[in-house]
């Protein structure tokens, strides 16, 4: 299946709210397989399905070093989270090239169903904590430069329109030669 197309920022369908999955069948398998083919592709950590244009409740994480341990939330729900923040260096699939310090909960717990429908909890720290709340932000509509100052969100903005502009005139010049 070939990679999806990962929506850039400020795109306004990155904003879009996601709706609970109440299906599940052989498309979302391929669905989830796909988001976790273009994630490791990309490549990245994480990725939720509003990024790449579908707005259900789907994600996919892999933070194991080996890129072997691939997980799949459907519908996830933080049921706990730490009074403990951490400030982790972020950056963003969507938002390529630009990096910069968020805090979030150090620990979380969430519940959420798995790729039959099936559902499970779970508790995570590190890399994975910063990950979930991450993906689970983009489920919301809500892209990691938003914890930014203005000035800074403006200026990444400005930058990936210049970015979005140069990109489809070398696309347009490609086409003509
Ligand atoms: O949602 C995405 O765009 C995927 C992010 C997830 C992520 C963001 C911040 C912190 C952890 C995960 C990408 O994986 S960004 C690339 C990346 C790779 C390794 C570690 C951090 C960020
Ligand atoms: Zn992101």
């Amino acid at each position: 299946m070939p990679l999806l197309n990962i929506l850039r920022y400020p795109d306004p369908r990155l904003h879009k709210v996601a709706k609970p999955v109440t299906t599940f069948d052989a498309k979302l398998k391929q669905l989830a397989e796909d988001m976790a083919e273009t994630m490791y592709e990309a490549p990245g950590v994480g990725l939720a399905a509003t990024q790449v244009d579908v707005h259900e409740q789907l994600i996919v994480i892999d933070t194991s070093d080996a890129r072997t341990d691939l997980r799949v939330f459907i519908n996830p729900e933080i049921v706990w989270a730490s009074a403990e923040m951490q400030v982790y260096e972020e950056g963003c699939l969507s938002v390529p090239g630009i990096y910069d310090g968020v805090e979030r909960h150090a620990q979380v717990r969430v519940k959420a169903l798995d790729i039959e429908g099936k559902p499970f909890e779970l508790e995570a720290d590190g890399l994975l904590a910063v990950c979930i709340q991450h993906e689970m932000d983009h489920l919301k509509g809500k892209v990691f430069v938003e914890y930014l100052s203005p000035l800074k969100r403006n200026r990444i903005k400005t930058k990936m329109l210049k970015e979005e502009r140069e990109q489809t005139k070398s696309r347009k010049q490609a086409a003509v030669r």
